[in-house]
Formats: structure tokens, C-alpha cells, sequence
């Protein structure tokens, strides 16, 4: 044999004799649908980078079964949400579903789930119903019943007595108007006007004006995650704020994405949410500066967490089946699970399959010299209001 037949021999036999056995190798897929394009990329960047930074952390490997994340883009378009799913499932044989940034997509792709028996762990999107659509859907992010429902209670105890509620015009916001004003009025308020907002180019200005003549305490709002600057910009220069109305909302509106950009006229907005990237405790100030290293000095916001804990109860699920992927069993696995996260506490209701987490009341203020949602009560253990009736 020649030196370099030898070599041609070696270099064909040897991966053989690298591999080890089969069935450990062989990968766990995770099918991310995320609009990474579009108006709502802002929410499929944060959530992608933090599955990315809890993958990297902690899940490349699971069970001895390496752990592969695939990214697909639906635009935030529903049907290619759908499309996406069935390719993913049909073709790339994923093990899990997992992302959808808003609502729509969810609802879409949701009977995809339902058909594979593939787990869909919705990352962002923030209707109550959503996990309704489907027994394998888990929810790593939040509901607007779960947020808006302690903001009514914290604003009638806190002396406001007149409101008009400004929301987008869709499921998630439409669920926020009805549990603001649910636990408002049953603390003595009165939501006296409630206006609605197109999803697409919204414009406030209008609405705003309407506000202002109304001569509330307050306005209360919900928009998505990436909206909030416009709207904050028209509350200052509409004069809504030097007329003394204060603005209260879900943290959706005051997003750490866009927050330090609003400037001052965010200042004092109080809001209620599950994630602060202000939240004191050591597990958040890791978070933050991983999520800040790994992605040029960003900051997370709450989809970032969605992301991250998603990836998280995934990884858990896969270590609990020591890497068997049959979608009821990851499912049983992911029910009632708890850890503590960036966030805080949290556990996966095994009724709802929704999270269950704390719900913090917080006001923009600077703190060295940056904008931030600044903690300063809290609601323990707060699971969705929208399953409770
Ligand atoms: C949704 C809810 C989307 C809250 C959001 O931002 C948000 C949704 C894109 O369920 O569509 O902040």
C-alpha cells in the first residue's frame, strides 16, 4: 500500500471509528418562529438572543443528545407562522415548536401543534386564550390579564379615581381594557372612556387629544413591545402630561428595547409587568450582563426572558426524559415545573399551562444616567386571571 492510498483508507475509516453509538448522536431539533423582519423584529431579535444565551449556557447538549436550535422569519404574517410550522415539523422533523412574537401567529399555527403532537412553547405572544388553541402549548411568557389585572387594583388603591384606557386594537390588547377595568372598578374606579388603536401605523394623536379633553386622573395603555415611543412622544407633545394626567400601563409600553431612547418624557410612567431589567437579584444582574456581552452592550427586555426561560423549560423537559422526545412526555415533564429565573420565581401551572410568576409595580427612573423600570411593589404568585372564570 502506498503512504497515500494508506492515508485515503485512514481518512475513510476513521469517522466510523470516532462515532459513538448512533442513538446518543443524534439531535433534538428546536423550531424557532420568530418575526425577525418586519415592524415586530425588535421582539424576534430579543427573544431569539435570549434562547440563544440560555442554549449556550446550558443546552448544547442534553441527555447526550446534542441540541440544535433552526430560526425561520414569518415577517409577523400568521399564515407564514402556519406554513412555517408545518415545514418544520414535515420536514426538518423538529422535536419542539417554539417563539411566536405576537398573537396572531400563535392562534395560526396552533392546530400544527395539536396534529404532530409536537410541544409549542409560545415565547412572547400574550392573550389569555392562546394556550386554549392547543394541549401541547406552554407559555415561557406572560398574559395581559395577568399584568393589566394588578395595574387596576394598585391604581384604585393608589387614589385614581377617573381613567380612560388606550389599547391596541386586537386579542392581547382587548384583554388588557377588560382586566384593567375589571379590578379598577371593583376597587371603587371609573374607566370613564376606552379607546382603541389600529394594530398597523397606529397614529395617537387623535386619540390623545380626546384624552386630554376628557380630563382623566389617568390614561392607561397597552401597546406591543416596540410601539411604546410614539405613543410616549405624542403623550408629552399633545400636553397630556403638563395637564397633569399621569400615564399608567403594562410594561409592554415602556419596553427596555426602547425605553432609554423615550428621554425624559417617559419619566414617572408607572407600569406593571413580570421583567424589569432593573430587578435586584443576582440571577437578573448575570442575565444582564451575559445578555449584554453576548449582544453588543444591549439591554434585555421582557421578550428577551420569554426567550430565555423557554429555552430553559425545555432543556429541563428534555433532561427529566433523559432525552426521550415523544411530545406527551416532554409535555407532562414541562407541567408544574419551577425555577427561579432573572425574573423571579416562576412555575408552569400544570392545569393552564401557563406561567405563574410575580407581577411588579414599577416608575421610570434614571439610574446612572439611563432610563429604567424601577421595582417598588409586588404581586406574588400570580397566575392568569382569564382562566380563573
Ligand atoms: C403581544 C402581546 C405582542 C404583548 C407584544 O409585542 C406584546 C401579542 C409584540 O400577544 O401579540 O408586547
Amino acid at each position: 500500500m502506498t503512504l497515500r492510498l494508506a492515508r485515503t483508507v485512514l481518512a475513510a475509516v476513521l469517522p466510523f471509528l470516532a462515532l459513538p453509538p448512533a442513538v446518543a448522536q443524534e439531535p433534538v431539533k428546536v423550531g424557532l418562529i420568530l418575526p425577525m423582519t418586519g415592524p415586530f423584529a425588535s421582539t424576534g431579535r430579543q427573544v431569539e438572543a435570549g434562547a440563544r444565551l440560555y442554549w449556550n449556557q446550558h443546552c448544547q447538549t442534553v441527555a447526550g443528545r446534542p441540541v440544535e436550535l433552526i430560526v425561520r422569519d414569518d415577517a409577523a404574517e400568521a399564515a407564514s407562522s402556519r406554513r412555517l410550522a408545518q415545514e418544520l415539523v414535515v420536514r426538518e422533523r423538529v422535536h419542539v415548536l417554539a417563539g411566536f412574537g405576537l398573537t396572531p401567529l400563535a392562534f395560526s399555527a396552533a392546530p400544527v401543534a395539536t396534529q404532530s403532537k409536537t410541544p409549542m412553547v409560545v415565547m412572547a405572544a400574550a392573550t389569555s386564550s392562546i394556550t386554549e388553541k392547543s394541549p401541547y402549548i406552554v407559555r415561557s411568557s406572560f398574559t395581559l390579564p395577568q399584568v393589566a389585572a394588578p395595574m387596576g387594583e394598585w391604581a384604585a388603591a393608589n387614589g385614581l379615581k377617573r381613567v380612560v384606557t388606550l389599547v391596541t386594537d386586537y386579542a392581547p390588547g382587548l384583554d388588557a381594557e377588560a382586566w384593567f377595568k375589571k379590578t379598577f372598578e371593583a376597587g371603587g374606579g371609573a374607566v370613564v372612556e376606552s379607546l382603541r388603536a389600529p394594530l398597523q401605523n397606529p397614529d395617537f394623536s387623535a386619540f390623545l387629544q380626546r384624552v386630554r379633553d376628557a380630563k382623566p386622573d389617568a390614561l392607561f395603555v397597552f401597546v406591543p413591545s416596540g410601539v411604546g415611543s410614539s405613543l410616549m412622544k405624542q403623550f408629552e407633545t399633545r400636553g397630556l402630561k403638563e395637564a397633569g394626567i399621569k400615564l399608567i400601563a403594562t410594561g409592554d409600553v415602556t419596553d427596555d428595547d426602547i425605553l432609554n431612547d423615550m428621554g425624559p418624557a417617559a419619566r414617572d410612567t408607572i407600569t406593571t409587568h413580570h421583567y424589569s431589567a432593573a430587578h435586584e437579584s443576582p440571577e437578573n444582574k448575570a442575565y444582564v450582563e451575559a445578555f449584554g456581552a453576548a449582544n453588543g452592550g444591549a439591554r434585555p427586555n421582557f421578550m428577551s426572558i420569554g426567550g430565555y426561560d423557554g429555552m430553559r423549560l425545555i432543556c429541563a423537559a428534555l433532561e427529566q426524559t433523559k432525552g426521550n422526545t415523544d411530545g406527551d412526555a416532554l409535555l407532562a415533564a414541562m407541567k408544574g415545573m419551577q425555577w427561579e429565573s432573572p425574573r423571579g420565581p416562576v412555575a408552569i401551572d400544570p392545569d393552564t399551562r401557563d406561567i405563574v410568576q410575580s407581577v411588579y409595580v414599577r416608575r421610570v427612573e434614571e439610574r446612572d444616567g439611563q432610563l429604567y423600570n424601577v421595582e417598588f411593589d409586588r404581586f406574588d404568585k400570580v397566575a392568569d386571571p382569564g382562566k380563573a372564570n
